[in-house]
């Protein structure tokens, strides 16, 4: 961290002065008026003298920032079914392990911190007051304006990740009231911390939980990555899992479309089933009723289009519903404005839990905080690249809010 003192006739001259050397990052951490001294008092004007720092963590390019979303997924343990009692953790195990990883927070979130914590510390010393009381109520309001700036800058740091004003205020209220004054700054990160990973939830993949098959759907806008995702998945149930899996594919609009699952299903080998209705597809419900799971692909459609949903409902109904699951896929990358209109009118189709794609090609996740907060849909996973199998990853929240709160920088 730099800090440096700067002079100039006004404040504001100043606080200039230290950006134009520093950068606009730099914060003002103390100011001082100097008023000359002796004869110079009667002809002379008082100078102005700040401190300002700078947290000198180099700012992540945006291509390191991708590559670091992508690693940390990478580094995920591959969970992509649900397998018994004992993977679900008990909500009191989460929390513990939210302050754990709050406590991992990483360097920027701590450099602020440090910051902080000085400039409260100097705005301390200044503080002269008279009496015990002027001074306890001038040490208060100091905690609370640390609590604030603190609030701020998280607020910041959010705002930079796309999460929706509406959730961070949401957060915000809810936080101010648990905060004493004399919270630390780590107190206030770990309490936001954990707020949004209980918002953001246990995530939900598939399970092969009954004797029964399961035929799970991936429906969503086109062009968002349903086919990759299937094969993806395909080629670890069969070939990790060692699952007995089948493909069906709905999307017979497109002639490549049904070419693309083909030559998917031809390398893991695996069966392909197309079928043009739902009356073909429940005849290939009885048909596949023996595989442990069929993975079906439907065709992207227009969410605007009243019509091409309800045929997206009538293929889903074709399966009984104990035995179905449904997945919406989405692109990270949506505006959240169009993702908001996407989510609603697939809400009315079917209940469904989430996959994000594309977080390759994002350097924000506040998407899926805010979708999740929009539709209260469970998260299962998320896709960063195009690779079949590998860029494919359970969502995990504990991640998803350490990037929200700047802790991979
Ligand atoms: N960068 C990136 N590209 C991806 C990802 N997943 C899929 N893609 C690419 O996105 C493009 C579309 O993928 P598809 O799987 O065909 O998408 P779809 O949703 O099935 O498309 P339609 O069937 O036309 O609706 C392809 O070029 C994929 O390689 C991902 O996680 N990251
Ligand atoms: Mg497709």
């Amino acid at each position: 961290m730099i800090i440096k003192k700067f002079q100039g006739n006004t404040e504001t001259e100043a606080i200039l002065l230290a950006k134009d050397e520093l950068g606009k990052e730099a914060i003002v951490t103390n100011v001082k008026v100097i008023k000359p001294k002796g004869l110079a008092r009667l002809f002379k004007k008082p100078t102005y003298e700040i401190t300002a720092a700078l947290d000198e963590t180099p700012p992540k390019t945006e291509l390191s920032r991708r590559e670091s979303i992508k690693a940390m997924f990478k580094d995920n343990p591959d969970i992509i079914l649900d397998d018994g009692p004992e993977e679900k953790s008990s909500k009191e195990k989460e929390a513990v392990s939210s302050i754990e990883g709050a406590k991992q927070l990483e360097q920027r979130i701590s450099n602020i911190a440090t910051l902080l914590e000085k400039q409260i510390g100097s705005a301390k010393k200044e503080a002269s007051a008279e009496t015990k009381d002027e001074k306890a109520d001038i040490e208060e309001s100091k905690e609370k304006d640390r609590n604030n700036a603190c609030l701020q800058l998280i607020k910041e740091q959010l705002l930079a990740n796309e999460v929706d004003e509406k959730y961070i205020s949401q957060l915000i209220t809810e936080i101010e009231p648990t905060l004493k004054k004399d919270s630390s700054v780590e107190n206030i990160l770990s309490g936001i911390y954990q707020k949004i990973v209980l918002k953001l939830g246990k995530t939900e993949v598939m399970g092969v939980t009954s004797k029964k098959a399961r035929f799970v759907f991936f429906i969503g806008p086109t062009g968002v990555g349903k086919t990759t995702t299937i094969a993806k998945l395909a080629s670890k149930l069969k070939l990790d899992m060692k699952l007995n899996v089948a493909l069906m594919t709905a999307d017979t609009y497109r002639i490549a479309a049904v070419d693309q699952l083909k030559t998917y299903a031809e390398i893991l080998q695996v069966p392909l089933k197309v079928v043009y209705s739902d009356t073909e597809l429940k005849d290939a419900y009885e048909e596949m009723k023996s595989f442990d799971i069929v993975l079906i692909d439907t065709a992207g459609r227009s969410h605007r289009d009243k019509q091409q949903r309800e045929d997206i409902e009538k293929l889903i109904n074709a399966i009984p519903e104990e035995q179905r699951d449904i997945f919406l896929v989405l692109s990270i990358t949506t505006k959240y404005k169009d993702l908001i209109r996407i989510t609603e009118a697939y809400s009315e189709i079917a209940k469904y839990r989430l996959i994000f794609t594309k977080l390759d090609e994002t350097d924000t996740l506040g998407n899926i905080f805010n979708v999740k907060l929009l539709t209260g849909a469970p998260l299962s996973y998320a896709t960063f690249g195009q690779k079949v199998p590998n860029d494919i990853a359970r969502l995990d929240a504990q991640m998803i809010a350490k990037q929200l709160l700047g802790g991979s920088d």
